[in-house]
């Protein structure tokens, strides 16, 4: 039933963050840092320290992007030691096609073939970390995928370079026998003024037309769904539905703001219960990474005490999922709605049930004559968010 009321995660609960959250030095368009750099293996032992069961990179969050090979060795290597010292694990790592210049007009949808091939070939070593570090998740946020003006290049000759950028990296994959899925991250804009591939369902339509799709799937990002105003436990839904929910960033967004990536739960609670009621009663069996960051106003103590309250709200939230799911009230109205009596089924499509269907008659008054209570089964739902159910 529900978890001891300390709300300590544990390994089981898969929580995960990047390097590059709990060491956001706090630099914003219009300020500097505020925090001091923190070294990826000292971000390894504060995330042990909070609890955390597993840490995410981007490559340049851990290995510079000039390094020599000797470099990238031994700083991969060290890595490795501190994560397995710390008893983390690395369940998923990206690559950084949007920080360097390089890439301001793009990475695999540049105009440049020199910058779509780089950001090709930065891929492939940034998966050979990956599997150096037992990752078996490999994410692609398109950042810089996108366009300030439409002038600049065809929209469907980007969708045409981000396929074939894609079919190379499953087939590197293949051909190194690394194992790895694709968890395609969308994002409407920012910092592109409109990035390709703007929601989670425009990777679930993009998908299909790749030559290994069963390699790929998608990331979604509670802030990123959000800053469309989409529902984000319906874009998960749709995506766990089709087999494509291959990983997922949680924070939080409030509405019609830059991309705020904030602590889970701390803008929008009921939309994040309804999301940790999803994943749990689907038995989401992945990580749950937090792609966030702490209030520029933080010190490394407010850090820490950003990555435990991520933590302990998803497991506040999935203590009321399992409340909600045995509340007798609420599950008596759900069995009142849900009743299909004897109505006609839809089901697979053949001529005589097709007839059956023409021909019968609706009672339009009797139907409408079933009451709806979501009122009260919505009064409930915050009455229980609130604490007094
Ligand atoms: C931003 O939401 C993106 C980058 O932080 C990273 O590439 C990806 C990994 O979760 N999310
Ligand atoms: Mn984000
Ligand atoms: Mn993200």
């Amino acid at each position: 039933m529900t978890r001891a009321k300390d709300y300590q995660p544990r390994p089981e609960d898969k929580f995960s963050f990047g390097l590059w959250t709990v060491g956001n030095r706090g630099r914003d368009p219009f300020g500097d840092f505020v925090r001091p750099v923190m070294a990826p293996n000292d971000i390894v032992a504060m995330l042990a320290e909070v609890g955390a069961w597993g840490v995410n990179l981007h490559d340049n969050d851990l290995v510079p992007i000039d390094a020599s090979a000797a470099e990238r060795d031994s700083i991969v290597r060290s890595f490795k030691k501190a994560c397995e010292a710390n008893g983390l694990v690395v369940p998923m790592v990206t690559v950084s096609l949007f920080f360097h210049p390089i890439f301001r007009d793009g990475a695999f949808t540049a105009n440049d073939p020199e910058v779509r091939a780089y950001a090709v070939q930065k891929t492939m070593r940034a998966m050979d970390i990956g599997a150096e570090l037992g990752a078996k998740i490999f994410v692609l946020w398109g950042g810089r995928e996108g366009v300030e003006t439409d002038a600049c290049r065809p929209a469907e000759e980007a969708v045409k370079r981000l396929r074939e950028a894609i079919n190379y990296l499953c087939r590197y994959s293949l051909d190194r026998g690394y194992g790895m899925k694709f968890a395609l991250e969308a994002k409407p804009n920012e910092p592109r003024a409109d990035i390709y591939m703007s929601t989670t369902g425009s990777y679930l339509g993009f998908i299909p037309t790749l030559d290994h799709p069963e390699m790929a799937g998608v990331n979604p990002e509670m802030a990123h769904e959000h800053m469309s105003g989409l529902n984000f436990m319906h874009a998960v839904a749709q995506a766990w539905e089709a087999g494509k929910l291959f990983h997922i960033d949680l924070n939080d967004q409030m509405p019609g703001r830059y991309d705020q990536d904030l602590r889970f739960g701390s803008a929008n609670l009921k939309a994040a219960f309804w999301l940790v009621k999803f994943l749990e009663d689907v038995h989401y069996d992945g990580p749950r990474h937090f792609d966030a960051h702490a209030y520029r106003t933080e010190d490394y103590e407010g850090v820490k005490d950003f990555a435990r309250g991520c933590m302990r709200t998803y497991l506040i939230l999935k203590d009321k999922a399992c409340l909600w799911n045995h509340d007798r009230e609420i599950q008596g109205i759900l069995a009142e709605i849900s009743s299909d009596g004897n109505a006609p089924k839809i089901g697979k499509y053949s001529s005589e049930g097709a007839s059956r269907l023409l021909n019968h008659v609706f009672d339009k008054e009797k139907i409408l004559q079933k009451r709806l209570p979501y009122e009260r089964l919505d009064q409930l739902t915050v009455d229980l968010l609130l604490g007094v159910r």
